[in-house]
């Protein structure tokens, strides 16, 4: 028994349906900047210590890098993928809310 076969279509017929895109070249994820901002209020110690238990700093990098943040405005505390900026910026908020500092961290695509 041979089985009905399935007409094709004319090679000039107007072609419909999904075409797949296939990608050549494989994407890095992207990564996030976590920015510590300035605010006149919180103690530099307690930035330090955030920057040392949070981000894993040495004290005289926390350090260097609380004096950026005071002098500038703004400084990089590190570069994480989404979820691990966004566990730290998290941690570091919680950690100046329950303290009463008004420090704020923000997340920043590279
Ligand atoms: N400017 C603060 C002070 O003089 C110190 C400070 C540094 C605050 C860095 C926030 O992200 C910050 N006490």
């Amino acid at each position: 028994m041979t089985r009905p076969q399935t007409p094709h279509a004319p090679s000039d017929a107007p072609q419909t349906g999904v075409t797949v895109k296939t990608r050549l070249k494989t994407q890095r994820p992207a990564m996030y900047k976590v920015l510590l901002l300035n605010d006149d209020f919180t103690p530099m110690e307690f930035v330090v210590d955030i920057l040392m238990g949070i981000f894993g700093k040495s004290e005289p990098e926390a350090t260097d890098v609380m004096l950026h943040v005071h002098r500038k405005g703004v400084g990089l505390c590190g570069v994480f993928s989404f979820e691990v900026a966004e566990t730290k910026m998290t941690q570091v908020l919680q950690a100046a809310k329950v303290a009463q500092h008004p420090l704020k961290c923000v997340m920043e695509k590279e």
